[in-house]
């Protein structure tokens, strides 16, 4: 509603008028600087009063969060008392432990130091074994090519033995006017033996299996007039011939086991030449030559005693 509605002026003349217009306009901007700075004042305090709520709204959220903030620490200063702890018993469990693995592992070497002290032991004593054994084994090689060399020295004087009493027996027998000059068939007699000339290429060993198959043995000479004998009937590609000297290098034996009481070696020989010469043979000339035992030869020369 217009203020200016309601008021009502007396009805004053001139100057009189005026002066109640200007004290209406003076009241009336008093009311309004009143109005004006009641306004302002209920705004002022409102505003003092809005800060002062938010003030202590915040001043409860400041102690509440405070209060969380204490409860919280307080619950992490647990925990960590708690983790403290946990690890504190954590690291004496594993001191324990590691006390016991040390003292385990100190047992342990000990132990290995007597495993090795013993395989040390094991292996002095398995090397004086093995010393034994092969100085056993030595003894034993030794016996035994020893007991060879006697058996077989025993079986050479045993056949010469024999062929001693052969030739005594067909003495005898000539001495009693009985005719001994019986040689098989194909066989060639001469003074007191048979002579089988062999054909066909053979080694040494099997020209000696040879005359064996047939009652006989590589030829043994022992003479100039048995040589020239032999020389005329041999083959003249060359023949093999009974002395050898296989076991002893240059210590020739003949077959019959009679020692080397005549000899006809080519000028030169016996040289051992190549791979080892031990073999001999009779070439066309009649003269001898050691050879290779595995060379082939076309001749070979058996003989054996006469019959009566
Ligand atoms: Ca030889
Ligand atoms: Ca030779």
């Amino acid at each position: 509603m217009d203020p200016h509605s309601q008021v009502e002026f007396p009805k004053f003349p001139g100057r009189r008028r005026q002066c109640c217009q200007r004290g209406t306009l003076l009241a009336l901007l008093g009311l309004v600087t009143t109005a004006m700075w009641a306004g302002l004042l209920t705004l002022l305090l409102l505003w003092h009063w809005e800060t002062v709520q938010k003030l202590k709204q915040l001043e409860k959220t400041a102690a509440q969060n405070d209060l969380e903030t204490v409860q919280k620490l307080k619950q992490l200063e647990k925990t960590a008392a708690q983790n403290v702890s946990q690890v504190s018993k954590d690291l004496e469990r594993h001191k324990g432990e590691q006390v016991a693995q040390e003292s385990q592992a100190a047992k342990m070497s000990q132990s290995m130091e007597k495993i090795q002290d013993e395989q040390n032991r094991m292996k002095s004593q398995d090397s004086e074994l093995s010393r034994n054994l092969n100085g056993l084994r030595e003894d034993l090689s030794d016996l035994q090519s020893q007991g060879l060399n006697e058996r077989r020295a025993a079986l050479h004087a045993l056949d010469r033995l024999q062929e001693e009493v052969a030739k005594l027996w067909i003495e005898l027998r000539v001495s009693n006017g009985t005719t001994c000059n019986t040689c098989p068939d194909d066989w060639v007699h001469f003074q007191k033996k048979c002579y089988y000339f062999g054909e066909g290429p053979k080694r040494w060993i099997q020209a000696r299996f040879a005359c064996s198959k047939l009652h006989g043995r590589l030829v043994s000479i022992h003479s100039q007039e048995e040589q020239d004998f032999l020389t005329r009937h041999a083959n003249k590609k060359g023949s093999w011939i009974g002395l050898r000297d296989l076991n002893i290098e240059g210590e020739f034996v003949w077959m019959d086991q009679n020692p080397l009481d005549y000899s006809n070696w080519q000028p030169g020989e016996p040289n051992n030449g190549g791979q080892g010469e031990d073999c001999v043979m009779m070439r066309a000339s009649g003269h001898w030559n050691d050879a290779f035992c595995g060379s082939y030869l076309d001749g070979w020369v058996c003989d054996r005693l006469v019959t009566c």
